[in-house]
């Protein structure tokens, strides 16, 4: 019973069909079914396997975004009973576009797969100076810093993250990550960031593999 309303929460959400979700994640809190089932079994499980298929070019960015909303109308119906039992974050993380870039399209679609995954995310928004990345990840208690740049010309300014971090003595603190469309794994490499991904879905596997391994040793 429990298993059949959280997937038909999953293949709602995937649909991108806001309403039924909302309706369907109400329903089962009613049931009695757990929070963190729904959440896990249902939103984020649907999520990701939106991220799989956005990465092997099966859906694109406009059923991404319409998953994404249905998951955050879920969540939002989700919050307080999950808020009540203490559901705990895989993991935090700032994200922005860095200083100078002002394309955020790629960069909100790490950020709803990286929600879908289970972090906690604090989106900075775009033309971000390296200094607030840093800033931020330390108010907040950050696991993962992550950098988005669309533009050649805005693409080096990643390295001054990694140089505020250097500069302050925090660089191990943080699982840095690097994307967007210009940037591959041999400037990621030459610039210290920890990892690089092609896409948004790989970009939440890999931080939640990181942080999960982190956390483990
Ligand atoms: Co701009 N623009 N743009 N633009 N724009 C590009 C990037 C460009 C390639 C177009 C072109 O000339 N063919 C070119 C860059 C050339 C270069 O640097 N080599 C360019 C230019 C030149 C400019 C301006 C300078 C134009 C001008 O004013 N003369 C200007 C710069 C403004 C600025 O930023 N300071 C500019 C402005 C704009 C708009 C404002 C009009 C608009 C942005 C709107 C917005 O974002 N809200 C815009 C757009 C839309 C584009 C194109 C058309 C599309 C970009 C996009 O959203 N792609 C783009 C051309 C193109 O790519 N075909 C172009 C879809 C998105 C899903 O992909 O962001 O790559 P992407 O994200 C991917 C991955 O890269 C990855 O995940 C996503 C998918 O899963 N990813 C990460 C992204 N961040 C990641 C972070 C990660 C991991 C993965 O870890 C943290």
């Amino acid at each position: 019973m429990a298993a059949e309303i959280v997937n038909e929460i999953s293949e709602f959400l995937q649909k991108g069909r806001a309403k039924n979700v909302k309706k369907l994640v109400q329903q089962a809190l009613d049931e009695g079914v757990d929070a963190k089932e729904i959440l896990e079994e249902g939103l984020l499980s649907g999520m990701m396997t939106i991220g799989g298929k956005f990465k092997r070019n099966e859906v694109f960015v406009p059923e991404v975004l319409v998953a994404a909303r249905a998951m955050n109308a879920g969540v939002t119906i989700l919050e307080p009973k999950l808020i009540e039992i203490g559901n705990e974050p895989i993991g935090k993380a700032v994200i922005g576009t860095v200083k100078g870039d002002l394309h955020d399209i790629g960069k909100n679609l790490v950020v709803m797969m990286m929600k879908g995954a289970g972090f906690e995310i604090v989106d900075l928004g775009t033309d971000v100076p390296a200094e607030a990345f840093v800033d931020k990840a330390e108010e907040i208690g950050a696991d993962v810093i992550g950098m988005s740049a669309l533009l050649t010309t805005t693409m080096p300014n990643m390295k001054d993250i990694l140089d505020v971090l250097e500069e302050r003595g925090l660089r191990d603190k943080y699982i840095v990550m690097a994307g967007g469309a210009p940037v591959n794994q041999a400037f990621a490499d030459q610039i210290g960031a920890d990892y690089y991904t092609e896409d948004a879905a790989s970009a939440a596997e890999v931080a939640k593999e990181a942080v999960l391994k982190r956390k483990a040793s």
